[in-house]
């Protein structure tokens, strides 16, 4: 085993051994006593709200493999809604329902709609949610729309905040494990850059197996306001996490894996990894003069290495660096070490010579704090100050960008400003308003992997911990600590004023257009209250509509064998009152929200009298909102 092997099972050991003694320590019932290094510290800010106050924020979660994503008012913490994403939703029917499908379904690439065809299934009804955020204008918020990765599957999603429902899913070409994903700060979002993780041949159908010197990493941008991929980069080594400038020019990827190594001693064997930087303009006038290999109807360069391209640079970065957090400065970038125990800050005013004089790569770092152990993420306060989480130190870090340039420039100054134990291993922190320009400095909310002792125990399987620090308090205390379900891997906290959802639907939405032209088909209109069953061979379409409390039909009839598609239109025009329908024993279930219309598609293969009810409720008597399918049976 070489030095540097022995060093890294030292710090692999270190890392796994701190979580082992964490849970002895929980058992114990000694975890909080040893664990807290640090004496408690006085808590200033509050978060909590009397009954009826609302919150100044909105927190958009991302729920990792859970996938879906969750909005939290925030600093309350808690939890308005959960939008389905990559998962199945038993509420909503999302998944299940005609629209729903017709989004999970729409962006999937032919060969994976064919893999999921012979498995009898129609999408995935899984996804690894992992980086949730808002689209931008002239770097900041703007309310339109929330994009967020698939690492599982390979997807990129959009929900729209009108609504707060997914309205596109695509599905990535080429790369593998979509991870990183930022949407472009300026001048508006743009482009939605994303990382693809794993390393795959480009052409992955089997001809190429367990060579990885053929194997290739995928950079993507696709068009934020269509979803259609942009362009994609090949780069050498892989991809973790990305972010991009506040002038529109560059993107920049870590990637931990520059040795192209396929296990973990070949992954951590550099010294060094790196950050790609890509020059969008140079990428941009590439593609539109046609130099590019079109693949799966994509245009891709090459951005490797060997390549010496304009479209990549790749700046030297220790040990195995993951999050990357452009500050609210608009100046400076922050990429954090993971197995150093550094943050190797970028001076994006200095990258332009990158490219322009071929300048020596790492002239573009203007700092490289050394801050503690395990820095996986950055958060900016707008005031100047980062605060990086560490994730094996269980802390928080304050420390002072202008110092930490001053200190790589020779001086002798401390940038460290000040450090909280937060409980325990955080991943992604984040700041009100942090990744924006607009950073107020005011909250801090800490992702943390590990609950242990925080909570009355469930079992082996335990809840993460989200805390919040309170960074206007120069001690920065933890003020709140909130259980989560798997896994939350990163956050956006967004001013509410931003954000305005509609409190019903609109008639015209495009969400069931499918359903609108096939009632008008049918001559039903939909706007008004209707009973309808067509018949159309073996198949059959009934639309009724809602007003609370019952279903405009009491009762339809079909034919065992019948493929039977139920509209429901609620007709409802008052906020908050939601209907459902839930067909017994048929696995069938739907939301249907104030002025929507929903659909399901189902084959009546089981006859006998079965009960339909609305499952949302919605009056007094919502238990009465129900009616009868009659399903006859063939040769009846
Ligand atoms: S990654 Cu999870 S802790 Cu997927 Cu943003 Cu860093
Ligand atoms: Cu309608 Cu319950």
């Amino acid at each position: 085993m070489s030095e540097k092997l022995k060093q890294l099972a030292m710090t692999r050991r270190g890392m796994l051994g701190a979580t082992a003694t964490g849970a002895v320590l929980a058992s114990s019932g000694l975890g909080a006593t040893m664990m807290s290094a640090t004496p408690a510290k006085a808590a200033t800010g509050t978060v909590h709200l009397e009954p009826g106050e609302l919150d100044d924020y909105y927190g958009f979660w991302s729920s990792g493999q859970t996938g879906e994503l969750r909005i939290l008012g925030f600093p309350s913490m808690r939890e308005l809604m959960r939008v389905p994403v990559f998962n199945r939703c038993s509420a909503t029917g999302w998944g299940q329902t005609n629209e729903s499908l017709k989004i999970l379904t729409d962006g999937l690439l032919p060969e994976t709609k064919e893999f999921l065809a012979k498995r009898h299934m129609k999408t995935y009804d899984n996804g690894d949610l992992h980086h949730p955020h808002m689209s931008f204008t002239d770097g900041t918020y703007d309310g339109r729309y929330l994009f967020m990765n698939d690492k599982a599957n390979t997807r990129v999603a959009r929900v729209r905040c009108d609504v707060m429902k997914c309205d596109k899913i695509t599905e990535i070409p080429n790369a593998k494990a979509i991870h990183g994903l930022r949407p472009q700060k300026f001048p508006r979002t743009g482009y939605v850059f994303a990382n693809g993780e794993d390393e795959t041949p480009l052409v992955n159908d089997g001809t190429i197996l367990d060579d990885p010197s053929q194997y290739v990493n995928i950079f993507t941008a696709l068009d934020g306001d269509t979803m259609d991929v942009a362009w994609q980069v090949i780069v050498s080594g892989n991809l973790d996490n990305t972010d991009c400038d506040y002038q529109g020019k560059y993107a920049f990827s870590t990637s931990y894996n520059s040795e192209m190594g396929m296990t973990l001693a070949e992954m951590t064997e550099n010294e060094m990894d790196h950050v790609v930087i890509f020059n969008i303009k140079a990428i941009e006038e590439a593609v539109a003069a046609g130099k590019f290999q079109e693949l799966k109807g994509v245009p891709v360069v090459d951005g490797r290495k060997e390549a010496n391209s304009q479209f990549t640079r790749y700046v030297p970065i220790p040990n195995s660096p993951h999050g990357v957090n452009t500050a609210p400065d608009m100046k400076h970038v922050v990429v954090n070490g993971k197995l150093s125990p550094t943050c190797s800050v970028i001076d994006v005013t200095k990258v332009d010579a990158l490219f322009d004089s071929n300048a020596e790569p790492r002239s573009c770092i203007v700092a490289e704090p050394e801050l503690g152990l395990g820095p996986l993420h950055t958060a900016f306060d707008g005031k100047g100050f980062a605060y990086t989480t560490l994730f094996l130190d269980s802390q928080i870090v304050k420390w002072d960008m202008d110092k930490a340039v001053r200190a790589f420039a020779g001086e002798d100054v401390d940038p460290i400003v000040t450090k909280t134990d937060v409980h325990y291993q955080p991943g992604h922190n984040h700041t009100s308003m942090g990744e924006t320009k607009e950073a107020d400095g005011k909250w801090l909310v800490s992702l943390n992997k590990f609950s242990k002792d925080r909570f009355i125990n469930v079992g082996p399987l335990k809840p993460e911990n989200e805390q919040i620090l309170d960074i206007t308090n120069p001690d920065m205390p933890v003020v709140h600590d909130g259980p989560t379900f798997a896994e939350p891997h990163d956050v956006i906290i967004v001013r509410r004023d931003i954000v305005n959802p509609v409190n019903v639907w609109d008639r015209n939405d495009v969400t069931w257009e499918d359903a609108r032209k096939q009632a008008e088909a049918d001559g039903v209109d939909l706007d008004w209250g209707h009973d309808d069953l067509i018949r159309d061979g073996n198949k059959v379409r009934v639309y009724m509509s809602s007003v609370a409390p019952a279903f405009s039909l009491e009762k339809f009839t079909v034919k065992q064998g019948d493929e039977v598609t139920i509209y429901v239109t609620n007709m409802d025009d008052v906020d908050d009152v939601t209907h459902g329908f839930t067909l017994g024993n048929y696995g069938v279930a739907m939301e249907v929200a104030p002025q929507a219309t929903a659909s399901v598609t189902f084959t009546a293969d089981r006859p006998g009298v079965h009960w339909f009810y609305c499952q949302w409720f919605c009056h007094a008597l919502h238990m009465e909102m129900r009616g009868r399918m009659f399903v006859e049976p063939s040769g009846a």
